[in-house]
């Protein structure tokens, strides 16, 4: 065991016995929504993932401790101190246990950590990638490294087109990621259930899902496995709304000069702002969807 990993008992005891565990990322608590929904939907998450048949871990730094496995007072904590909390991806995370700081894991960090842990499942709901104008400005999320190097699956909505889609599914298979639509060939595009581009492979059942990831860690990669999940239909987003929303944060970020690891929650805050309580809802239902495939894939890779 990582002598820098604090993994919570439940969570240490379900490992051990070889049952089914899924861990959840914390920067959506944090950065991702506002307090309180944000704490209401990580405990709710957690609520659907034990409906489900598994054990729950959501992963944090707290006091320069990786931690596998909240409590509820924890994730309030995560939730009230929202984005002063340093979002943490794998250059921090030295750095945050060094100094005995608290971070909010990406979906990066929190791959590093499930794994570290021995959890195979992560649902969250949408990873970072390839930005617009990545081609000039480089940016480009440490989250489809990870995809590459770590062998954790994880369930999404697939990303927002805050990003590039086109580059960010070349990227993924530049470097060996397979990318599978859940009931669909086509990436979904988190608020929308569409985005014009094809997933690499289509699946409609947890078994089939576990039974590919399953079959990959026993090759011996070392990557993880992108499950694409869409938007059930009645909470999914007019698709002109969320376009003139998306643009509207990224010229705003282009003309304020954000970069770096701020370009995301930028974006991410002001399209909420834009498109006020609907863009929350439909972003609490869609974790809700991915964490209750994620249980249900976990129990099939555990049977
Ligand atoms: N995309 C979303 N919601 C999120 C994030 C991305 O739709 O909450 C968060 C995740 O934690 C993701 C991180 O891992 O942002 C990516 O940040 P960056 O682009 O700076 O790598
Ligand atoms: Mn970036």
């Amino acid at each position: 065991m990582n002598k820098f990993l604090d993994v919570n008992p439940e969570v240490a005891a379900a490992i051990a016995q070889g049952k089914p565990v899924v861990a959840l990322e914390s920067t959506i608590i944090s950065h991702g929504m506002p307090y309180p929904q944000n704490v209401e939907t990580a405990l709710n998450v957690e609520k659907i993932i034990r409906d489900n048949g598994a054990v729950p871990a959501t992963i944090a730094v707290i006091g320069g401790r990786l931690k596998a496995g909240l409590t509820p007072e924890e994730i309030e904590y995560f939730g009230k101190k929202g984005q002063d909390i340093a979002k943490a991806s794998r250059r921090d995370l030295a750095v945050l246990c060094a100094r005995g700081e608290d971070g909010a894991t990406t979906v990066t960090t929190t791959m590093i950590i499930a794994h570290m842990a021995g959890i195979k499942i992560f649902a969250t709901g949408g990873i970072g990638g390839v930005h617009r104008g990545a081609e000039t400005t480089m940016d480009i999320s440490a989250d489809l490294e990870e995809l590459s190097q770590t062998p954790v699956m994880v369930v999404c909505a697939g990303a927002k087109s805050i990003l590039d889609l086109g580059l960010t599914l070349e990227y993924l298979e530049t470097k060996g990621v397979p990318v599978v639509g859940y009931g669909t060939e086509e990436l979904p595009a988190f608020y929308t259930q569409k985005s014009g581009f094809k997933v690499d492979y289509r699946m409609d059942s947890p078994a089939q899902l576990a039974a590919a990831f399953k079959t990959q860690n026993e090759l011996g990669f070392k990557g993880g496995m992108l499950v694409a999940n869409p938007i059930p239909d009645e909470y999914a987003m007019p698709f002109e709304v969320i376009t003139k929303a998306i643009e509207t944060a990224i010229a705003e970020s282009k003309a304020k000069g954000i970069h770096g690891k701020e370009t995301t929650p930028f974006l991410l805050a002001k399209v909420a702002e834009l498109t006020g309580g609907n863009s929350l809802a439909s972003n609490i239902q869609l974790v809700y969807n991915n964490a209750k495939l994620a249980a249900q894939t976990a129990v099939e890779y555990f049977k």
